[in-house]
Protein backbone atom coordinates (compact mmCIF):
# COMPACT_ATOMS: atom_id res chain seq x y z
CA UNK A 1 0.00 0.00 0.00
CA UNK A 2 1.02 3.49 -0.89
CA UNK A 3 0.60 6.27 1.60
CA UNK A 4 1.46 10.40 0.76
CA UNK A 5 0.80 12.98 3.55
CA UNK A 6 1.17 16.31 2.47
CA UNK A 7 1.37 18.95 5.59
CA UNK A 8 2.52 21.75 6.45
CA UNK A 9 4.52 19.99 9.49
CA UNK A 10 6.25 16.80 7.93
CA UNK A 11 8.20 15.91 11.25
CA UNK A 12 4.91 15.78 12.76
CA UNK A 13 4.58 12.28 10.50
CA UNK A 14 8.54 10.96 12.18
CA UNK A 15 6.09 8.81 14.46
CA UNK A 16 5.91 6.57 11.36
CA UNK A 17 9.11 5.93 11.09
CA UNK A 18 8.48 4.07 14.88
CA UNK A 19 7.40 0.39 16.37
CA UNK A 20 4.36 -1.54 13.60
CA UNK A 21 4.28 1.36 11.21
CA UNK A 22 7.86 2.15 10.77
CA UNK A 23 8.14 -1.86 10.35
CA UNK A 24 6.09 -2.25 7.83
CA UNK A 25 7.64 0.66 6.25
CA UNK A 26 10.96 -1.28 6.61
CA UNK A 27 9.71 -4.48 5.60
CA UNK A 28 7.82 -3.42 2.54
CA UNK A 29 3.57 -4.08 2.53
CA UNK A 30 3.68 0.21 3.66
CA UNK A 31 5.72 2.57 1.10
CA UNK A 32 5.13 5.88 3.03
CA UNK A 33 5.57 8.92 1.44
CA UNK A 34 5.47 12.44 3.21
CA UNK A 35 5.73 15.93 1.56
CA UNK A 36 6.32 19.65 2.65
CA UNK A 37 3.03 21.57 1.28
CA UNK A 38 5.00 24.97 1.31
CA UNK A 39 6.77 23.15 -1.49
CA UNK A 40 4.53 23.92 -3.49
CA UNK A 41 4.17 27.94 -2.41
CA UNK A 42 5.57 30.83 -4.52
CA UNK A 43 5.78 33.57 -2.74
CA UNK A 44 8.56 34.82 -0.44
CA UNK A 45 6.55 34.14 2.69
CA UNK A 46 5.48 30.51 1.54
CA UNK A 47 1.55 31.32 2.47
CA UNK A 48 -0.40 28.57 2.42
CA UNK A 49 -3.56 30.09 4.22
CA UNK A 50 -5.69 33.79 3.97
CA UNK A 51 -8.37 35.02 5.60
CA UNK A 52 -12.07 33.24 4.91
CA UNK A 53 -14.52 35.14 2.59
CA UNK A 54 -17.62 36.22 4.56
CA UNK A 55 -15.40 36.95 7.19
CA UNK A 56 -15.40 34.89 10.65
CA UNK A 57 -12.40 33.92 12.95
CA UNK A 58 -9.37 32.09 11.65
CA UNK A 59 -7.66 31.21 8.68
CA UNK A 60 -8.50 29.31 5.56
CA UNK A 61 -5.86 27.04 3.67
CA UNK A 62 -5.16 27.93 0.08
CA UNK A 63 -6.61 26.52 -2.94
CA UNK A 64 -2.73 26.86 -5.18
CA UNK A 65 -0.47 24.92 -3.12
CA UNK A 66 -3.18 22.20 -2.16
CA UNK A 67 -4.10 21.82 -6.08
CA UNK A 68 -0.27 22.07 -6.92
CA UNK A 69 0.75 19.11 -4.09
CA UNK A 70 -2.18 16.78 -4.77
CA UNK A 71 -1.25 17.31 -8.62
CA UNK A 72 2.60 16.23 -8.08
CA UNK A 73 2.03 13.79 -5.61
CA UNK A 74 -0.66 12.23 -7.82
CA UNK A 75 1.28 12.08 -10.83
CA UNK A 76 4.33 11.11 -9.04
CA UNK A 77 2.57 7.59 -7.36
CA UNK A 78 1.31 7.17 -10.85
CA UNK A 79 4.68 7.44 -12.65
CA UNK A 80 6.13 4.73 -10.10
CA UNK A 81 3.85 2.00 -10.93
CA UNK A 82 0.32 3.08 -8.29
CA UNK A 83 -3.34 3.35 -9.58
CA UNK A 84 -6.41 3.97 -7.91
CA UNK A 85 -5.74 6.78 -5.35
CA UNK A 86 -7.98 7.92 -2.89
CA UNK A 87 -8.04 10.78 -0.95
CA UNK A 88 -8.27 10.88 2.77
CA UNK A 89 -9.34 14.47 3.87
CA UNK A 90 -9.04 14.56 8.08
CA UNK A 91 -11.71 17.03 9.58
CA UNK A 92 -13.70 17.18 12.57
CA UNK A 93 -16.97 17.76 10.58
CA UNK A 94 -16.53 13.95 8.33
CA UNK A 95 -17.79 11.22 8.79
CA UNK A 96 -16.67 9.43 11.42
CA UNK A 97 -13.45 6.93 10.88
CA UNK A 98 -14.60 3.62 12.85
CA UNK A 99 -12.86 -0.22 12.28
CA UNK A 100 -15.21 -0.59 9.38
CA UNK A 101 -13.45 2.55 8.12
CA UNK A 102 -10.05 0.79 8.37
CA UNK A 103 -10.93 -2.05 7.05
CA UNK A 104 -12.03 -0.80 3.88
CA UNK A 105 -8.89 1.52 3.63
CA UNK A 106 -6.43 -1.23 4.36
CA UNK A 107 -7.91 -2.51 1.08
CA UNK A 108 -7.39 0.42 -1.38
CA UNK A 109 -3.88 0.22 -2.65
CA UNK A 110 -3.01 4.05 -2.48
CA UNK A 111 -4.26 6.60 0.08
CA UNK A 112 -3.32 10.20 -0.29
CA UNK A 113 -3.94 12.25 3.23
CA UNK A 114 -4.13 16.57 3.57
CA UNK A 115 -4.43 17.00 6.62
CA UNK A 116 -5.17 20.51 7.57
CA UNK A 117 -4.27 22.77 10.15
CA UNK A 118 -6.75 26.74 10.38
CA UNK A 119 -10.15 26.26 10.11
CA UNK A 120 -9.52 23.74 7.02
CA UNK A 121 -9.36 23.94 3.22
CA UNK A 122 -10.97 26.17 0.79
CA UNK A 123 -14.28 23.81 -0.31
CA UNK A 124 -12.97 24.12 -3.88
CA UNK A 125 -10.01 21.65 -3.48
CA UNK A 126 -12.23 19.10 -2.41
CA UNK A 127 -14.95 19.39 -4.77
CA UNK A 128 -12.43 19.77 -7.53
CA UNK A 129 -10.67 16.12 -6.57
CA UNK A 130 -13.99 14.41 -5.96
CA UNK A 131 -14.53 14.71 -9.37
CA UNK A 132 -11.50 12.70 -10.18
CA UNK A 133 -10.57 10.28 -7.07
CA UNK A 134 -12.79 8.84 -4.20
CA UNK A 135 -12.71 11.63 -1.18
CA UNK A 136 -12.94 11.03 2.63
CA UNK A 137 -13.48 13.46 5.41
CA UNK A 138 -13.04 11.79 8.02
CA UNK A 139 -13.22 12.55 11.92
CA UNK A 140 -11.66 10.47 14.11
CA UNK A 141 -13.96 11.49 17.20
CA UNK A 142 -15.89 14.23 18.66
CA UNK A 143 -13.52 16.57 19.96
CA UNK A 144 -11.41 18.95 17.84
CA UNK A 145 -7.60 18.87 17.24
CA UNK A 146 -5.58 21.74 16.38
CA UNK A 147 -4.57 20.22 12.74
CA UNK A 148 -5.42 16.99 10.95
CA UNK A 149 -1.59 15.45 11.41
CA UNK A 150 -2.35 13.08 14.47
CA UNK A 151 -5.53 12.05 13.10
CA UNK A 152 -3.48 10.56 10.00
CA UNK A 153 -1.34 8.90 12.69
CA UNK A 154 -4.62 7.33 14.02
CA UNK A 155 -5.62 5.87 11.28
CA UNK A 156 -2.50 5.22 9.71
CA UNK A 157 -1.39 2.70 12.60
CA UNK A 158 -5.05 1.48 12.52
CA UNK A 159 -4.86 0.52 8.61
CA UNK A 160 -1.39 -0.72 8.81
CA UNK A 161 -1.77 -3.23 11.30
CA UNK A 162 -4.67 -5.27 8.96
CA UNK A 163 -2.20 -5.35 6.02
CA UNK A 164 -1.31 -8.81 5.36
CA UNK A 165 1.92 -9.40 7.35
CA UNK A 166 2.36 -6.33 9.21
CA UNK A 167 0.95 -7.91 12.52
CA UNK A 168 2.98 -11.02 13.72
CA UNK A 169 0.39 -13.15 14.28
CA UNK A 170 -2.62 -12.97 11.81
CA UNK A 171 -5.28 -14.37 15.29
CA UNK A 172 -4.06 -10.95 16.71
CA UNK A 173 -6.88 -9.14 15.41
CA UNK A 174 -9.70 -11.83 15.47
CA UNK A 175 -10.54 -10.71 19.34
CA UNK A 176 -10.19 -7.26 18.88
CA UNK A 177 -12.48 -4.68 20.00
CA UNK A 178 -14.51 -3.74 17.34
CA UNK A 179 -13.71 -7.24 15.15
CA UNK A 180 -16.72 -8.27 13.23
CA UNK A 181 -17.74 -11.91 14.66
CA UNK A 182 -19.75 -13.27 17.96
CA UNK A 183 -18.35 -10.38 19.86
CA UNK A 184 -18.85 -7.77 17.53
CA UNK A 185 -19.80 -4.74 19.09
CA UNK A 186 -17.88 -5.80 22.22
CA UNK A 187 -14.91 -4.37 24.14
CA UNK A 188 -12.18 -6.54 24.93
CA UNK A 189 -12.40 -8.11 28.78
CA UNK A 190 -9.16 -8.04 30.91
CA UNK A 191 -6.36 -10.32 30.24
CA UNK A 192 -3.24 -11.90 32.99
CA UNK A 193 -0.31 -13.28 32.54
CA UNK A 194 2.58 -14.41 35.31
CA UNK A 195 3.33 -14.46 37.91
CA UNK A 196 0.30 -16.26 38.98
CA UNK A 197 -0.02 -14.61 42.42
CA UNK A 198 1.37 -10.55 42.23
CA UNK A 199 0.73 -8.60 45.70
CA UNK A 200 -1.76 -10.84 47.07
CA UNK A 201 -3.63 -10.84 43.26
CA UNK A 202 -4.49 -13.89 41.49
CA UNK A 203 -5.41 -15.09 38.61
CA UNK A 204 -9.59 -15.87 37.82
CA UNK A 205 -9.12 -19.94 38.32
CA UNK A 206 -11.17 -20.30 34.65
CA UNK A 207 -8.09 -19.17 32.88
CA UNK A 208 -5.94 -21.90 34.76
CA UNK A 209 -8.70 -24.46 33.79
CA UNK A 210 -7.49 -25.58 30.72
CA UNK A 211 -11.05 -25.71 29.39
CA UNK A 212 -11.43 -23.90 26.13
CA UNK A 213 -15.20 -23.88 25.96
CA UNK A 214 -15.66 -22.33 29.33
CA UNK A 215 -12.62 -19.78 28.84
CA UNK A 216 -14.46 -18.44 25.92
CA UNK A 217 -17.84 -18.33 27.95
CA UNK A 218 -15.88 -17.07 30.75
CA UNK A 219 -14.16 -13.71 28.45
CA UNK A 220 -17.32 -13.06 26.38
CA UNK A 221 -19.72 -12.44 29.71
CA UNK A 222 -16.36 -10.24 30.66
CA UNK A 223 -16.31 -8.74 27.57
CA UNK A 224 -20.49 -8.01 27.72
CA UNK A 225 -19.97 -6.78 31.49
CA UNK A 226 -17.01 -4.46 30.52
CA UNK A 227 -19.04 -2.80 27.54
CA UNK A 228 -22.22 -2.52 29.52
CA UNK A 229 -20.44 -0.63 31.78
CA UNK A 230 -17.73 1.38 29.74
CA UNK A 231 -19.98 1.60 26.24
CA UNK A 232 -23.90 1.31 26.57
CA UNK A 233 -24.57 2.15 23.25
CA UNK A 234 -23.05 -0.94 21.98
CA UNK A 235 -24.95 -2.86 24.11
CA UNK A 236 -28.13 -1.69 22.61
CA UNK A 237 -26.80 -2.57 18.99
CA UNK A 238 -25.46 -6.23 19.63
CA UNK A 239 -27.61 -9.00 18.70
CA UNK A 240 -28.14 -11.79 21.48
CA UNK A 241 -28.78 -14.51 18.16
CA UNK A 242 -25.23 -14.44 17.93
CA UNK A 243 -24.57 -15.13 21.74
CA UNK A 244 -27.13 -18.18 22.21
CA UNK A 245 -25.30 -19.32 19.06
CA UNK A 246 -22.06 -19.50 21.12
CA UNK A 247 -22.91 -20.75 24.17
CA UNK A 248 -24.74 -23.76 22.40
CA UNK A 249 -21.69 -24.11 20.62
CA UNK A 250 -19.68 -24.41 23.46
CL1 LIG B 1 -9.59 14.39 11.58
N1 LIG B 1 -9.06 16.78 12.56
C1 LIG B 1 -9.14 17.72 13.51
N2 LIG B 1 -8.53 18.87 13.33
N3 LIG B 1 -9.82 17.55 14.63
C2 LIG B 1 -10.42 16.37 14.79
C3 LIG B 1 -10.37 15.35 13.85
C4 LIG B 1 -9.67 15.59 12.73
N4 LIG B 1 -11.07 14.30 14.31
C5 LIG B 1 -11.54 14.66 15.48
N5 LIG B 1 -11.16 15.92 15.79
Amino acid sequence: MRLDVVTIFPEYLDPLNVSLVGKARARGPLDVHVHDLRRWTHDRHNTVDDTPYGGGPGMVMKTCPWGEAIDTVTADGYEQGAARPALVVPTPSGRPFTQETAVRLSRRPWLIFTPARYEGIDRRVIDEYGTRMPVLELSIGDYVLAGGEAAVLVMVEAVARLLPGVLGNAESHRDDSFAPGAMADLLEGPVYTKPPMWRGRGVPEVLLSGHHGRIARWRRDEALRRTAEHRPDLVERCDPAAFDKQDRAT
